[in-house]
């Protein structure tokens, strides 16, 4: 079985700049990943009290060796926000993003067989979890990265998102214009979001989508997501691949993927 892309699938990502499918997770999957996901909240949450504590604006952030916390704002705080990278911490984790189910699609937009890790990360957004700005990857990326165009992020849903549960939402095309210039505000973070004389928002699409669904993005195009004014957890794994053989971002340790892992 391959889970390759078709023409237009190809031809709808290099013109948008992502790609939505549905269904390529089951409900009994996504449950067992949101399983191990709790225990491993619970457990680095618990290990990197001994980690190293730092403040950007009134977001709380641990580094703990190679992993980066971001803490869920009060009275959420012992609760997790983001979790960055999260293959090492249980291999229920690193069997999903080594499902051929995306590394097939990967293959496809990358044009090559072999890949390793670049990044991953959950985003927990619990009730009440505030909007992500609007902003690219790349300007994240740009001088760790040996390729930047080689880059494409895969969302994987695992929970069901609806209109008012923290939807995730990308300005379709933009990723064809490049670096866009920041956000000059004179805030901490000015850099890694995007101006919005920038953004053009007649061609924001905001994505509803099952948990098990898998949606592809560019790592240049603008994108972040709502608030979830729901009562439900929005948790999602984003993971980003390379080429084989290139250090993955946080602990530049190599992680090849598939038959060359
Ligand atoms: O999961 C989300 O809400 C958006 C995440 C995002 O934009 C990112 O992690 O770059």
């Amino acid at each position: 079985m391959t889970w390759a892309l078709t023409t237009a699938e190809k031809t709808s990502y290099s013109t948008r700049g992502y790609l939505l499918r549905e269904s390529v997770f089951s409900q009994s999957q996504v449950a067992a990943v949101n399983e191990v996901i709790d225990h491993v909240e619970t457990s680095i949450v618990n290990a990197a009290k001994s980690g190293r504590e730092y403040w950007i604006e009134d977001r709380r952030f641990i580094d703990y060796g190679a992993h980066t916390l971001q803490l869920a704002p009060a009275p959420m705080d012992a609760h997790l926000r983001v979790l960055e990278p999260v293959h090492s911490l249980a291999h229920e984790l690193f069997e999903l993003i080594n499902d051929d189910r995306i590394l097939d699609p990967v293959r496809d937009l990358i044009g090559c067989e072999g890949l390793s890790v670049w990044t991953n990360k959950i985003n927990f957004k619990r009730p009440g979890g505030s909007a992500f700005g609007w902003h690219q990857d790349a300007p994240y990326w740009i001088h760790d990265a040996i390729d930047l165009q080689k880059l494409p992020n895969v969302m994987i849903a695992l929970d069901d998102v609806g209109p008012d549960s923290g939807c995730f939402r990308v300005i379709s095309g933009s990723h064809r214009r490049g670096i866009l210039p920041a956000r000059n505000d004179g805030s901490q973070l000015e850099g890694f979001f995007t101006h919005p004389d920038a953004i053009d928002l007649k061609q924001s699409i905001e994505f509803s989508m099952p948990a098990g669904a898998l949606l592809f993005f560019d790592p240049l195009i603008v994108h972040g997501s709502t608030q979830n004014t729901s009562p439900l957890r929005r948790r999602a794994l984003i993971a980003t691949y390379q080429p084989a053989h290139y250090p993955s971002l946080k602990s530049k340790a190599v992680v090849n993927l598939g038959s060359s892992g």
